[in-house]
């Protein structure tokens, strides 16, 4: 039985519900080539994880699946290095094979198979291996029910190269352990970018050694008045090396030269008449600035860029640049150049909102769109041309990739400036054929964004980020072809109750046939 079907539509008996969807049929995000057929591979008591012999990677990668697998299951899975006897060895079996077609499989495609006598992973690296693991896990049964992963074949591999969540730790303050949290159940979907915007006008997060007042008084508050907090180098490292062993890369955010009340309030030098400000709780946007023509501003922001650079092993720095309504376009020109400057010599790729697009973006600066429908073309135009000079685009347009937009009037948490974003809405939209003019070759990926200035707690996080984080998910790996608010909407429903057993607090949206 194939599932080439497209259950949404089918022209007798109406829409299909969530129970008809078959094992292969529910996985989110919908891989690009999937077959259920032929008897599955059942786990026993003598289920072993294969990983390459002497690769200690992806024997990571097989010893947190084992892990992951052990307590539903029950069984002890051990990890074994090598093929076993004469490369027959079954069980659950990682392979790397360095030699398969790149075209197919790209740097994190992958191929599964499952039959009686193994399921077998196979990828050109560990971060296909690691997806293929991802893809595993939605086949087998929520918790507590027989562990069999059914017989089918799948070969998979990414739209975009760049699949992203910003997370705002700056409007309230979120620790390392509530982050990991939220990468984890990302993760599981795919994405393999993490942004952190860690300065704002409300709270700076980021210990800096040599501007030690920025976390210790610039941290200690944010929006509504609350003790604020920060991260010392050692929990932003921590947070990376989480990261990274679920191959998400992070991209950390200094908001520059707007979005700065937080540092200038931490300190009277870096502002154009000598004092320093009190601190900011409210929610207004667009008020502060670096002071542009100070030759101390540029010591401060060299001096972060530097460190933040140093504890970043991820190719990129996002130095903002968006709202910037209290600099004038020509100090804001000025300043980009030397911060881009600054970035280059620290061995990191330029990343900025798409106000930059205004200014001269250096060579290679990627840009982040953060526009919706009503953006003048102007702006669009503008994004266009730079990407016809070069320029990657990331796409983040606020009426479907923003999460902190409600969902409708009756969502608590959230705001409606780019009017509300139910889960069709955040769906709907093709990141390939979005802005005119700009080809897909363009896109690097796309990225959600969850402002924090009406979240203050994980539930109401997880409130506005689930489900739409998957349905963003899915627009950043599945193919075009696949995109169909129909099937998603079921495949959605079939992550309910994998959400609901990790504990997510999500939206039952009402659109979603929720089981
Ligand atoms: C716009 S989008 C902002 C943020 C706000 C957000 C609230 C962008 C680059 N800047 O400063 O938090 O709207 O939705």
């Amino acid at each position: 039985a194939g599932d080439d079907g497209r259950p949404g539509d089918r022209r007798s008996g109406g829409p299909r519900r969530v129970a008809e969807l078959g094992p292969y049929e529910r996985l989110l995000p919908a891989p690009v080539s999937a077959q259920s057929g032929g008897p599955g591979y059942a786990l026993t008591p003598g289920t072993v994880v294969r990983t390459p012999a002497g690769d200690g990677e992806v024997r990571r990668i097989g010893e947190r699946l084992a892990e992951e697998l052990r307590g539903p299951s029950g069984f002890p899975l051990p990890v074994v290095a090598g093929p076993g006897a004469g490369g027959a060895g079954g069980g659950i079996v990682l392979r790397l094979d360095r030699a398969a077609d790149p075209a197919v499989l790209g740097e994190e495609g992958y191929r599964l198979e499952s039959a009686p006598r193994a399921v077998t992973l196979t990828a050109r690296t560990p971060a296909g291996l690691f997806h293929a693991v991802q893809t595993l896990r939605q086949l087998l049964p929520v918790p507590g029910t027989r562990a069999v992963v059914p017989g089918g074949r799948i070969t998979d591999a990414p739209r975009f190269a760049y699949r992203g969540a910003m997370l705002d730790i700056a409007r309230h303050f979120f620790t390392v352990e509530q982050v990991e949290r939220y990468v984890d159940q990302l993760a599981q979907y795919k994405i393999n970018t993490l942004h952190l915007h860690l300065t704002d006008d409300q709270g700076w997060r980021l210990d800096i050694p040599s501007w030690p007042r920025l976390a210790a008084y610039g941290g200690a508050s944010e929006v509504g008045g609350g003790p604020g907090g920060s991260w010392s180098r050692e929990d932003y490292r921590r947070l990376v090396a989480y990261a990274a062993e679920r191959y998400v890369e992070v991209v950390p955010e200094i908001d520059m030269p707007g979005h700065t009340h937080a540092a200038l309030a931490s300190y009277a030098e870096l502002n154009c008449d000598g004092r320093a400000p009190a601190r900011y709780t409210g929610t207004k946007v667009g008020f502060s600035s670096l002071c542009v023509a100070k030759e101390r501003t540029y010591a401060f922001v060299d001096d972060v860029l530097r460190e933040v650079a140093a504890l970043t092993p991820g190719r990129y720095l996002h130095i903002g640049g968006d709202e910037a309504h209290a600099t004038s376009a020509a100090d804001y020109a000025a300043f980009m150049d030397r911060a881009q400057k600054l970035v280059a010599r620290y061995g990191k790729t330029v990343v900025a909102w798409h106000q930059l697009s205004t200014a001269r973006p250096a060579p290679g600066a990627v840009l982040q769109y953060w526009g919706h429908d009503r953006t003048p073309a102007a702006d669009k135009t503008r994004l266009a041309e730079a990407a016809r000079t070069g320029h990657r685009l990331i796409l983040s347009p606020a009426d479907h990739a923003y999460l902190d937009m409600k969902y409708d009037t009756t969502t608590k948490p959230g705001l409606s400036w780019a009017g509300y974003v139910p889960v069709p809405r955040a769906y709907s939209w093709d990141p390939g054929r979005y802005l005119p003019d700009v080809p897909e070759s363009a896109v690097l990926g796309i990225e959600s964004a969850l402002w924090t200035e009406t979240v203050a707690t994980v539930p109401d996080l997880e409130h506005l980020a689930f489900p739409r984080a998957l349905s963003l998910a899915e627009l950043a790996w599945s193919p075009a072809t696949a995109l169909d608010w129909p099937t998603h909407r079921l495949r959605l429903a079939a992550q309910g109750p994998r959400l609901t057993a990790r504990g997510i607090a999500f939206h039952r949206a009402p659109e979603v046939p929720w089981e």
